[in-house]
């Protein structure tokens, strides 16, 4: 469970750290799961398995040379991740964060960068990116299945940015990796874009708001960098479509509606 301070952080920064919630043995199942499923030899699919440089989702003009390999809910192509997605610590401090008694996956994220050619993640709110769900009350759980330190392309994160309202389409990544805002008079008044590196070691988990501004440098180090980040939804997140999201096609229910269903498995309850 967190500690009073550590939810006053995450109040306060929009994320924090927690502690080593996969031992050395579990991380290494959840590599070599990682690696079936990137070979393609698991029976069942995740949603998506892509280069998310091929195409930017984000608009940005990559070196040609550079991968992000993002897989999109692994949980469904193999058990250990929708045992990892429903894993008691992260979903205790997950729900303890948001306040909430139930917890359902929206979708969860590998994001892998490979040793000298990993990219950099532009810099980006979540909530803006998910246009079909409300209220922007999710948090992610990102676990480490490498230590993540700058040298290798950890995240980065703007402390109180959660509270700043959707700069999404104003958002830009500098050429230094670091974030700028188009149009900052739009910002409220007296705040400061000042980003931290949020290193995390291999099994230890990072949370943060889903709209707490973050990104990631290249990984231009000779070691690998993956992470599994599982972007949970309370219970009271609802289908509210206003644009379209790979997950889209995965809904059965109305809009106005609580997203439930097979595809988004309650995780927790209390
Ligand atoms: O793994 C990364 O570098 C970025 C992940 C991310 O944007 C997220 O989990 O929301």
């Amino acid at each position: 469970m967190l500690t009073v301070e550590q939810l006053e952080a995450f109040e306060r920064d929009g994320f924090i750290k927690g502690e080593v919630v996969l031992n050395d043995e579990e991380v290494e199942l959840l590599r070599r799961e990682l690696d079936l499923v990137l070979e393609g030899r698991t029976e069942k699919k995740p949603v998506l398995n892509r280069n998310l440089l091929d195409k930017s989702e984000y608009g940005m003009s990559m070196e040609a040379n550079e991968t992000i390999v993002q897989v999109v809910n692994i949980w469904m192509a193999s058990d250990l991740y929708l045992q990892h997605a429903a894993n008691r610590t992260l979903c205790e401090e997950v729900a303890q964060l948001a306040g909430t008694d139930t917890l359902r996956i929206w979708h969860d994220q590998i994001q892998y960068k490979p040793p000298v050619t990993g990219g950099p993640t532009k810099w980006h709110q979540d909530h803006p990116l998910w246009p079909i769900i409300k209220p922007s009350e999710l948090i992610s759980a990102w676990v480490a299945l490498d230590d993540a330190v700058i040298e290798n392309g950890c995240m980065w994160m703007v402390p109180g940015s959660h509270t700043w309202g959707d700069h999404q389409r104003h958002l830009l990544h500098g050429a230094d990796h670091m974030p700028q805002h188009k149009r900052p008079e739009l910002l409220p008044a007296g705040v400061e874009i000042k980003p931290v590196p949020f290193e995390i070691k291999k099994g230890q988990v990072g949370y943060h708001h889903c709209m707490t501004w973050h990104g990631s440098l290249p990984n231009h180090s000779q070691t690998k960098r993956r992470a599994i980040a599982v972007h949970y939804m309370p219970g009271n997140i609802r289908f509210e479509p206003v644009g379209n999201h790979p997950m889209s096609k995965h809904i059965q229910v109305q809009p106005g509606e609580l997203l439930t269903g097979a595809d988004f498995p309650v995780v927790y309850t209390k």
